[in-house]
């Protein structure tokens, strides 16, 4: 397997997908939806959606059943970037290389777009989706999604940082709910399309949640070692901030050995599925090893 070239089939057919599923820049309101658009087509690495369609694939499914939901999970991992970088929070000018839709636009109408990316997530299944297994892909990206993990990680981030002397405990419940449970809904969602059991969705959620971790400690490296020109975004916010991060508890030698065992669990959870799940591994291999 090229797993390049699989790569950037996913990411292409991701790329169609937003622009299939997001409702045109000039739907009145012409402002929200351009706006909403703006943040989507800035790039990103679309890591979640292609590990929905990748989880999907691993169960035989390689038409485009899973690209709606896929293009969900980017909808929602956007509106939550988009709300992160506001004034009222982290107050960034620089996201995906471009300036933050607050910068671009104004305040109120990247809180808009940010909220309407959320809402149009729940959209798109609702259109795309029946039955049980809509049912079960809206309380799935719901949950993940709502206030005891991406919403809840991020209101204990925000305590944190003005205590600036979290706890490794306080530290992983942060990372499990804003960094992981987004990873891991992205690999629940593709089992869910394809039909997977509920063996196999148990497994695909603890791969997610070693993953997700791998992400995030590998995210606080970056901005330790890695450059704002490289990066898309401000780095070095953490040790300003005086934040309390993987780095600042265990120094960067062992935060990179936590990346490597977490991205080693993801793995044996992966093979335990016993499918060929050959662009996986590389994918979760190259997350360790990626420089943005
Ligand atoms: C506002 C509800 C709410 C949540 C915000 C996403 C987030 C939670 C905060 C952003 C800051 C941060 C370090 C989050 C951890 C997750 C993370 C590393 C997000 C960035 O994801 P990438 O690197 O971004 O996949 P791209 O741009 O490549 O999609």
């Amino acid at each position: 397997m090229d797993f390049t070239a699989e790569l950037k089939r996913h990411v292409a057919r991701v790329e169609q997908g937003l622009d299939r599923y997001l409702p045109r820049a000039d739907t009145r309101p012409a402002r929200l939806h351009t706006a909403m658009r703006y943040s989507l087509e800035a790039g990103g690495k679309r890591l979640r959606p292609v590990l929905t369609l990748a989880a999907a694939e691993l169960f035989g499914v390689t038409d485009d059943s899973a690209l709606p939901a896929a293009v969900a999970i980017e909808c929602i991992h956007t509106y939550s970037l988009i709300h992160d970088d506001l004034p009222c929070m982290d107050n960034d000018d620089l996201r995906r290389g471009r300036p933050t839709a607050h910068k671009q636009f104004d305040e109120a109408t990247a809180l808009l777009a940010g909220d309407a990316l959320l809402t149009h997530a729940f959209v798109i299944l609702g259109e795309h989706y029946a039955g049980q297994l809509a049912a079960s892909l809206v309380r799935e990206l719901a949950d993940a999604a709502g206030s005891r993990r991406l919403i809840g990680g991020q209101m204990e981030d925000l305590l944190a940082e003005k205590k600036s002397d979290a706890t490794p405990a306080e530290l992983e419940f942060i990372h499990l709910n804003k960094t992981a449970a987004m990873i891991e809904a992205s690999l629940v969602l593709g089992g869910l399309v394809a039909g997977a059991s509920d063996d196999q969705i148990a497994t695909l959620r603890r791969a997610g949640r070693h993953l997700g971790l791998a992400f995030q400690i590998i995210d606080d490296i970056l901005d330790a070692t890695a450059d704002t020109a490289t990066l898309g975004k401000t780095a070095g916010k953490d040790a300003k901030a005086d934040k309390t991060t993987f780095v600042k508890l265990h120094g960067l030698e062992k935060s990179r050995n936590l990346a490597a065992m977490h991205t080693a669990s993801a793995l044996q959870e992966l093979k335990n599925i016993g499918k060929n799940c050959e662009f996986l591994l590389q994918l979760g291999e190259n997350m360790v090893a990626r420089s943005r």
